[in-house]
């Protein structure tokens, strides 16, 4: 059977959780393929919210497996943390949870270096998630990084203490002021290592090719969005790794020929946490009220998201990069209520019009150009059934699939598993 991708087109944040948990009971197998605790994927069932940060968004499902691939970074410290809020939850991950050997560990002092990384930029820092993750992939990259397999070997605290003291240098080079005590991060980083290998490592490629062999139906859960893509984002204002479809191949070991839908999910706005070009960004009370009704707060750091309007040259890129063939359209109850609504649907680009998204996108190259549309007044948390929903919002929609070319199968509107509309 083919692998199917899910894939956040914007940003991040787009709701990712939430559709791979409404979709996991359709698959045997959820599978992360990059990112790590920088992602931050929030789902809502019978009236409780869970954010889910490594962990594959199927583990509240009986009988789905939950791979965590090699494309993926791994932090000991936080991924015990939400192991231990799940057994909170009475949910039983040990049978489900398989990890691959290949995927790389955040040592304590990649978060440190981080850290001092954002603090050298100043003004100009990316606004990362402080997670570690820029580090851990560049000792990943660089050929120096320690892996989950490693971790079986006798001697592998040899390896980890010789690049954790090249970490201490990089990060006395940078002179700036942080403060640490290695000693205490270490031991709570040993702590959860002994944790985390009583769970069961995997060789994921060779699972996942047995499994589908065996007919089983794989999803694979992106992190992030299409524009914080390493190649393909608003670089350096980026994550590090690639978030497009293409990260799921490298990330899982999954051959192009096997993938089959490309779900691509975006927000009926836009939204940004971090640093970085915002075409479409508000700053006055239209982007405050998307924020307000949108609950639009980081699930990682608690930092606001910038909001603006819903930027169709952007979208109409990730989905040419990801070649997504089914559209999802998420929080279009945040919209109603807005007198005119506005899509982005060209740039006016250092003076000429374009459609495509061009190298650079800084606000002083950039102005969009809008098309509006008429709002809607309906409240749609309740509404269940396409034939209910507000003309308004059906020529939204309709414009959105005629320029994008795809249809959007989902409408979701409301952060719960049943807030969610089949078209
Ligand atoms: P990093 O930490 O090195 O990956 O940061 C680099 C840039 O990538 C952005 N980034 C994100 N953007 C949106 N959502 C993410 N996950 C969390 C969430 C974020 C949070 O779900 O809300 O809680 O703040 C995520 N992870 C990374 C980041 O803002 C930088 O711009
Ligand atoms: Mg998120």
């Amino acid at each position: 059977m083919a692998v199917d991708l899910l894939l956040g087109l914007q940003w991040g944040d787009e709701g990712k959780g939430k559709i791979v948990d409404v979709l996991t009971s359709k698959y045997n197998i959820i599978a992360r393929f990059q990112g790590g605790p920088n992602a931050g994927h929030t789902l809502v069932f019978n009236g409780k919210k869970h954010v889910l940060h490594t962990i594959p968004s199927g583990i509240f499902h009986e009988n789905t497996a939950n791979v965590v691939g090699n494309g993926v970074v791994i932090d000991p410290v936080i991924f015990k943390k939400e192991l231990d809020k799940l057994e909170e939850q009475g949910v039983d991950y040990r049978a489900s949870l398989l990890i691959s050997r290949k995927a790389h560990i955040i040592l304590p002092t990649h978060r440190l270096l981080d850290a001092a990384s954002e603090a050298s930029k100043g003004k100009a820092k990316i606004g990362s998630t402080l997670k570690g993750i820029g580090p851990t992939y560049m000792d990943k990259t660089g050929r120096n990084g320690i892996r989950v397999g490693d971790i079986e070997l006798a001697d592998w605290k040899d390896k980890y203490r010789a690049l954790a003291d090249k970490h201490e240098a990089m990060i006395a080079f940078y002179n700036v002021d942080i403060q640490y005590d290695l000693k205490e991060l270490e031991i709570e980083f040993f702590n959860a290592i002994e944790v985390l290998k009583t769970l069961k490592f995997i060789d994921s490629e060779e699972y996942l090719h047995q499994a589908q062999k065996a007919g089983q139906s794989i999803l694979a859960e992106g992190a992030q969005g299409s524009l914080l893509d390493i190649d393909f984002g608003t670089y350096p204002f980026v994550t590090s790794s690639n978030t497009t479809a293409a990260g799921a191949c490298t990330g899982l070991g999954i051959a192009p020929n096997k993938i089959g839908e490309v779900f691509g999910i975006f927000k009926a706005y836009t939204t940004r946490v971090g640093s970085g070009p915002f075409p479409t960004e508000l700053f006055d009370e239209v982007g405050e009220t998307m924020g307000r009704v949108g609950n639009e707060f980081g699930a990682t750091t608690g930092r606001p998201r910038r909001c603006g309007w819903l930027d169709l040259v952007a979208l109409r890129y990730a989905c040419q990069v990801n070649g997504v063939t089914q559209l999802i359209m998420m929080k279009g109850d945040v919209l109603s209520g807005f007198k005119t609504l506005k899509i982005c649907t060209a740039y006016n680009y250092k003076g000429e019009i374009i459609e495509h998204l061009p190298y650079n996108i800084e606000a002083q190259n950039v102005t969009p150009i809008y098309t509006e549309f008429k709002g809607w007044n309906e409240d749609l948390t309740e509404m269940t059934e396409a034939s209910k929903m507000p003309k308004a919002l059906n020529e939204y929609i309709a414009f959105l699939e005629k320029e994008l070319e795809i249809p959007i199968t989902i409408v979701s509107v409301g952060p719960d598993r049943k807030q969610t509309i089949v078209r």
